[in-house]
């Protein structure tokens, strides 16, 4: 806004006129921003998944449904968040003759009517640790919770964090959950942040076109970022928002690709190499941490807080 002071005033009275507009032009503006997302630190990220990587090489190197390796991962992921000040829960259900965990992390504080959750599924195929798929988004999800901690956030609406168990058998523990929801619980889910392989080796940046206002969100960040995105096409119905979708939840999320090959103008906008899988270990034995894209996986992670941010405060 430009402000003109009619005439020559003296330099004193300049400045009080010029005050006393600019509080006025102040008073008319829009509120500003509670708070902004922190950054993300993508070091931290990467040691979660190095711990995840650990567990699946102690657990006969996977991190799947009913194998040893899951419990084991919920259990540093729960660790954390108990340690944070999350008030967690853990949910059971059986599938497949094994016993199955969901992991519930709720913020104190904020409007319990109005609940924003991110969430990802936690298991791993029986085939691999399972780094990008998913240990990824549950790592970054975990960190944005984390941060969320550390700066004490208290926005309007209430945070909630999950970790969904068998996903890869069909969405099952994400399933579980949604159906176990009553009628006005549901309703009382203003939105639900999908993030399931977001830190591909040879990444696209993919944004879910399921809730208009949930993709703006994400498409603002990666446009203040310079870098640009695609709807994601290949997901609906393939992760943990679909049941939530179904229920008839806002969703949205963000994906860097699986074994789709990227292609020659993807990779003259995103880098990387045309006519190769987005990701080539995807539900394979070198799903491991050497199967990361840290620009991919750090962008996302910042994206992730940001949404949370954004749509919370
Ligand atoms: N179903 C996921 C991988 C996957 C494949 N396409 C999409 C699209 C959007 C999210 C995830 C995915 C899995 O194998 O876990
Ligand atoms: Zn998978
Ligand atoms: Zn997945």
């Amino acid at each position: 806004m430009k402000l003109s002071v009619p005439g020559r005033a003296t330099g004193a009275a300049t400045l009080a006129i010029a005050a006393l507009l600019t509080t006025s032009a102040m008073a008319d503006a829009a509120p500003a921003r509670v708070a902004a997302a922190p950054d993300i630190s993508v070091a931290n990220v990467k040691a979660h998944l190095t711990q995840l990587q650990s567990i699946a090489t102690a657990n006969g190197g996977n991190r799947a449904h009913g194998r040893t390796g899951y419990k084991a991962s919920l259990d540093y992921v729960k660790a954390k968040l108990d340690a944070a000040g999350f008030t967690t829960t853990v949910q059971q259900f059986t599938s497949s003759g094994s016993t199955g965990y969901n992991l519930i992390a709720d913020w104190p504080g904020g409007d319990t009517n109005q609940v924003v959750m991110s969430g990802s599924h936690l298991d791993s195929v029986t085939s691999g640790p399972g780094i990008n798929d998913n240990g990824s988004g549950s790592a970054a999800v975990l960190e944005a919770a984390l941060a969320v901690s550390r700066t004490q956030y208290a926005p309007t609406k209430h945070l909630r964090f999950a970790w969904w168990g068998a996903e890869e058998l069909g969405m099952v523990g994400s399933r579980y959950y949604v159906n176990s929801l009553s009628t006005a619980n549901r309703a009382k889910i203003s939105g639900y942040l999908n993030f399931d392989m977001i830190g591909s080796p040879n990444p696209g940046y993919f944004v879910y076109d399921d809730d208009p206002a949930i993709e703006k969100t994400f498409k603002d960040y990666f446009t203040g970022l310079g870098v640009a995105t695609e709807i994601e096409t290949e997901g609906d119905g393939r992760s943990d928002h679909a049941y939530f979708k179904s229920a008839g939840i806002p969703v949205g999320g963000l994906f860097t690709g699986a074994s789709t090959r990227k292609t020659a103008a993807q990779a003259a906008k995103w880098g990387g190499t045309s006519g190769q899988a987005f990701d080539r270990c995807y539900h394979s034995s070198c799903d491991t941490t050497a199967n990361i894209n840290d620009t991919a996986l750090n962008r996302n992670s910042d994206a992730l807080a940001y949404a949370v941010w954004e749509l919370s405060e």
